[in-house]
């Protein structure tokens, strides 16, 4: 085997490249390499630095369980980990089990071109290197390629911007600026209480509303950690069981199983617990649209009570789409940012934004001056970045144009006409709709079976049909069509968020039990539905 040549190449150095790489070079004893964009490992967390960043998951279910030495030994400090801690946790996996010497940084996948007559992939890099690999696995993330939006004369601006995806090592200060931050997902809601606390004035720019829980972030107790460390076993199963990944069960009550009184306490119970599990409060808040309205109903008034502006706060809960159906944020402190007497808000649907100029943003009715603008406008997700590596399959077909009409995989799992090559959390597997490390373990423990199975098998070839693809994308359209979730008009789920991209629902909504139950199922049927040379 010559220099650059491998068994197995990996992009991506995050949660599923780390465990990839551990299983495949570990347990099946494969050359392998993994190439990594940035100066450092983490994936997401090696980006997402900007103020606030921090997990949705609980700490003790944001975690890898294939290990329990791993599990026994690292600490989390919070609740919810902090973008440092993760890398921190991430640098010390990759230390314990020595996966540095093998991953490549500083090294951008600019194309993936399948060989058809060596059955090989032939990887360029940014600073031109060629690598050859047998087996191809993505782990590059369903929210990796930043989406700044087109806004006009934004090159003309001459105070500093950024988008949170891509925030600068060194933290930027806010200290005597005014800022303008435009967008208000999971990211925005995290970073405008931060920035309010450091800038002179923060103007939040909000197209959409967003239902937000608080999350109650705190300092694990010394209890707490010893409950974690005593319940390894209860806890990986948990989240194994939990149709989104989390360590916690949705209700089997539905909403008008109980009377109104026990319904308000409920939601406030829920609401004390904070965070994601509020969805959980009842079992058809995703699907029956009277029970998901009494739950919007109940958030909107908690919004209404925190915030004093009656303007600001009808502008917050002016809501156009079910709770829970665009991926719901929870927040420390948001709706109270906006009683700062340094905080404005915005609502570009009435008045929109037209241009950026060199001092700062002019919407329809206003200006604002700026010395520095937040761009918190989400991700080309899921599909974005496997399209921006260029990949090219057999017979020539490239993935973009493959992709035209919105992804098509097998399981998420595999695309036709690219052979031996993986996509770890790809669409059309549960992926965002869940606890994302609970859905990598699961992925890269089948890729892992399933090359096994290549090699005991002397098989040197996988790939899948067409047909296959499309009556898999027929379930995952399926499964979103028993929710609310394909009701939502600006959804970055169903790729709204980007212009011209295709509306397709991507992630599979069926709960990562059954997906997994799904996979077994082919697994243990001589992987039905693949195709081996
Ligand atoms: P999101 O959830 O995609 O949020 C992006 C926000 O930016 C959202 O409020 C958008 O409004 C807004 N946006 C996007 N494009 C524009 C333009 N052109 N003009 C104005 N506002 C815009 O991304 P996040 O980073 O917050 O979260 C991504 C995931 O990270 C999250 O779901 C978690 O899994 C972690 P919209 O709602 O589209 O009207």
């Amino acid at each position: 085997m010559t220099k650059n040549s491998y068994d197995a190449i990996i992009i991506g150095a995050g949660f599923s490249g780390l465990y990839q790489l551990y299983k495949l070079r570990d347990q099946l004893n494969l050359n392998c390499r993994v190439l990594e964009k940035g100066s450092g490992i983490g994936g997401t967390w090696y980006w997402n630095r900007y103020p606030g960043a921090r997990c949705d998951t609980e700490s003790h279910a944001y975690t890898y369980f294939f290990s329990e030495e791993i599990f026994q030994e690292w600490e989390w400090s919070e609740r919810y980990p902090g973008h440092a801690e993760i890398r921190k946790y991430l640098n010390y996996v990759s230390n314990k089990y020595s996966l540095n010497k093998d991953i490549q940084l500083d090294t951008e996948v600019i194309s993936a071109t399948y060989n058809e007559k060596n059955n090989l992939w032939i990887l360029k890099t940014k600073n031109d290197e060629t690598f050859t690999t047998k087996f191809l696995i993505t782990a590059v993330g369903c929210i990796s390629t930043t989406n700044v939006p087109d806004i006009k004369g934004l090159n003309k601006f001459e105070g500093e911007y950024y988008h949170t995806g891509n925030w600068p090592k060194n933290d930027v200060d806010f200290s005597g600026k005014k800022v303008g931050q435009i967008g208000t997902g999971s990211t925005g809601i995290q970073a405008a209480p931060v920035i309010a606390e450091k800038a002179k004035h923060l103007t939040v720019f909000q197209r959409t509303p967003n239902f937000s829980v608080p999350a109650r972030n705190n300092t694990l107790t010394k209890e707490f950690k010893k409950y974690v460390k005593n319940n390894y076993n209860e806890l990986k199963s948990l989240v194994k069981e939990t149709p989104n990944g989390h360590a916690f069960r949705i209700s089997e009550k539905l909403t008008f199983d109980v009377g109104e009184k026990e319904r308000e306490q409920k939601y406030e119970e829920f609401w004390e617990k904070g965070g994601l599990q509020f969805r959980g409060v009842f079992k058809d808040i995703i699907t029956n649209k009277q029970a998901n309205d009494s739950a919007s109903n109940f958030l909107k008034k908690k919004i209404s009570q925190v915030v004093k502006n009656k303007e600001f706060a009808k502008i917050l809960t002016n809501f156009d789409h079910p709770y829970g159906c665009k991926r719901p944020p929870i927040d420390t402190n948001y709706f109270e940012t906006y009683n700062r007497d340094n905080v404005h808000l915005v609502d570009i649907k009435k008045d929109p934004i037209i241009e950026i100029d060199k001092t700062g943003i002019k919407t329809e009715k206003n200006y604002f001056k700026l010395d520095t603008i937040v761009f918190a406008t989400g991700y080309d997700a899921m599909t974005g970045t496997l399209i921006n590596l260029n990949i090219t399959g057999e017979n020539s077909l490239k993935l973009k144009d493959y992709w035209n009409e919105g992804p098509k995989t097998y399981l998420g799992l595999q695309i036709a006409g690219f052979p031996n090559m993986f996509t770890i959390t790809g669409p059309g597997s549960p992926s965002v709709l869940t606890n994302m490390p609970t859905a990598i373990e699961q992925h890269v423990e089948w890729i892992t079976n399933c090359i096994s199975f290549m090699i005991k098998n002397d098989f040197k070839k996988i790939t899948t049909s067409e047909k296959e693809s499309v009556e898999w994308g027929k379930q995952v359209k399926e499964a979103a069509d028993k929710t609310l979730l394909p009701t939502v008009k600006h959804s970055w789920y169903l790729g709204a968020n980007i212009p011209n991209k295709p509306r397709v629902f991507m992630p599979y909504a069926g709960g990562l039990p059954t997906y997994t139950k799904i996979c077994e199922n082919i697994k243990n049927n001589n992987y039905k539905g693949f195709l081996f040379y």
